[in-house]
């Protein structure tokens, strides 16, 4: 049977006024135990109003701007005789505080409380890994007091009641299990029947679980965020306050969509990352951090530190990668008489000292696609509204050395003969391998070639080096049935990767370079053209 039930304000710690600056609930809502009402806001604190019973809400009393004080009406509720409460998700969501462990109670004036951990619903211990208050602190009801964290979740314990921090119990690092100590506080009134409940229960966080990607709300007036009408309780309405966080920006994933002081934390996180660099490097994305694993865990380890190069290197690549709108595209080229030809001169070539390898061929060929396509020839300026074409052709070649990839760059491709290119392609990569090469020898190319050719592979993705805006990869040659004449034909055909800045180079155009460049593969006397 259903009775109507009146819900007041209940003792506030003052007999002032104080301001009601939110009310969560509307006349038809149904809700539970503990569902915040509204939130009260005095001078020194703000705090939530939880629900004592649960129900239909029949009438609200109080809207936004009002004054209250202990005793007034909120709002009569339509209450059920008999309580049919199911375990249901809202349950397991539900933000409960901690349990009490009352000391020394005396009417209404000081009592020491000692708070323990409530129901973390394994009897596991847990680790503590963040400790929120210390030692003098004034807390309100619902701060939170530290954090604990299992192998599957991580939570927030809530005080249970206003006060001041005596001692605390634990330290990161610890662990604890249900109903061990937290803190002892300095309470001025024993704690409120509603806000001790017999069997509280811990709000979880999946430790996966991100707040959604924020824009840019640090607020930098002087003037606090008006925070009134958002979802959040008094103790992240205060961080909020004391941050100047627009919680109107921040996404709560607590019950009902409830803002946690998590959120707040990883909001101004994600908001100082963009700000300042962080993991995406200041290019103004909110990524998640890689996750700290401890291996160990699992087998034996070695820790191997990066090289220099590798930091290098890998840092700019992650830049490129990022930053610029790569697309990839495939080609083959037919390099049978190319490669009849470079045999027919190999020996001659190791009488002078070096190889003559597929890769200046492909070099002088690119530099005759390069003459016929300026705009791969080209970096954009630092607006980004302006492209550069280069009327030289300095071609970055891509040299694996046990340190990491460096690219040495071989300057004016198109002024030197095949065979002046294999001694010097020759003489930079022992220079590479030696760690000889100096920063000179690494700038100015305006495209570059990475090969693979003698090693393996039937393709990959290059990235483009930047201020460049395009780049070939080749990779291994062999003998395909390639249709020509009426019949299948063994021809020796060359794999080609070319990958390139899409706001420069449009699809259409790279498949004509790379056509173009096959092309002249196919029949070296071309490039003379
Ligand atoms: N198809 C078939 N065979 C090829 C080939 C190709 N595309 N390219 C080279 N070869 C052959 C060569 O002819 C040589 O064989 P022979 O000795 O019988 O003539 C053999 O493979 C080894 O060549 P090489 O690799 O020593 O010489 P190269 O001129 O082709 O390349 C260099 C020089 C410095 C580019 C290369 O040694 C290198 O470091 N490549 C790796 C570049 C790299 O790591 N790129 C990845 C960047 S993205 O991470």
């Amino acid at each position: 049977m259903a009775t109507t039930q009146e819900v007041l304000v209940p003792d506030i710690g003052t007999t002032d006024e104080v301001d009601v600056i939110d009310v969560m609930i509307n006349p038809g809502d149904t809700i539970t135990i503990d569902d915040s009402l509204i939130t009260l806001e005095s001078d020194k604190a703000s705090m939530d109003v939880p629900s004592p019973i649960e129900g239909t809400v029949k009438s609200v009393a109080v809207k936004v701007g009002d004054k209250v004080k202990e005793g007034s009406l909120i709002i009569e509720l339509e209450a059920q005789a008999e309580e049919t409460k199911e375990d249901s998700v809202a349950d397991v969501e539900k933000e409960e505080p901690a349990a009490v462990v009352e000391e020394q109670p005396t009417a209404s004036t000081s009592a020491t409380q000692e708070v323990l951990v409530p129901d973390i619903g394994t009897e596991e211990a847990v680790d503590v890994i963040e400790v929120s208050v210390k030692v003098g602190d004034d807390i309100v009801v619902d701060d939170a007091l530290i954090t604990l964290e299992s192998d599957k979740a991580s939570m927030d314990v809530p005080a249970p009641m206003a006060g001041t921090v005596k001692e605390v119990l634990v330290n990161v690092g610890d662990k604890v299990k249900t109903n061990a100590p937290i803190v002892l506080l300095a309470t001025s009134a024993a704690p409120s029947a509603e806000k001790a409940p017999e069997k509280p229960a811990s709000k979880e966080v999946p430790v996966t679980e991100k707040p959604t990607q924020p824009e840019p709300a640090v607020t930098t007036s002087a003037a606090a965020p008006d925070n009134g009408d958002v979802h959040a309780g008094p103790a992240v309405r205060r961080l909020a306050r004391e941050l100047g966080v627009d919680l109107h920006r921040v996404s709560g994933n607590g019950r009902k969509g409830r803002i946690t002081l998590e959120n707040v934390h990883q909001f101004v996180k994600a908001v100082m990352q963009q700000a300042g660099g962080g993991i995406s490097g200041g290019l103004g994305l909110n990524l998640p951090k890689p996750p700290v694993i401890d291996f160990n865990k699992f087998g034996e380890t070695t820790v191997e530190p990066l090289s220099k190069i590798k930091k290098i290197s890998g840092a700019n690549l992650q830049r490129n990668w990022i930053t610029i709108p790569h697309v990839t595209q495939f080609d083959e080229a037919d390099i049978t008489d190319l490669e009849e030809f470079r045999k027919n001169n190999k020996a001659l070539a190791e009488k002078q000292g070096f190889k003559l390898t597929p890769l200046v061929f492909i070099m002088k060929a690119v530099v005759a696609t390069l003459k016929a396509f300026p705009t791969v020839n080209a970096s954009l300026d630092a607006s980004g509204e302006n492209l550069i074409l280069k009327n030289y052709y300095h071609i970055g070649v891509a040299v694996d050395t046990p340190n990491g990839l460096v690219v040495p760059v071989i300057r004016d491709v198109d002024q030197k003969s095949f065979m002046d290119l294999a001694k010097e392609l020759g003489e930079v990569s022992l220079k590479a391998r030696d760690k000889g090469l100096s920063l000179t020898d690494m700038q100015g190319a305006s495209f570059t070639i990475s090969s693979l050719g003698g090693i393996s592979g039937i393709g990959f993705t290059p990235i483009v080096n930047m201020p460049e805006v395009a780049i070939l990869g080749v990779s291994r040659s062999s003998m395909k049935p390639v249709y020509q004449n009426n019949e299948f034909v063994p021809r020796l055909m060359l794999p080609l990767s070319f990958s390139y800045d899409h706001r420069v180079i449009d699809g259409a155009q790279a498949a004509r370079f790379t056509k173009h460049l096959g092309l002249m593969l196919s029949d070296l006397r071309r490039i003379l053209l």
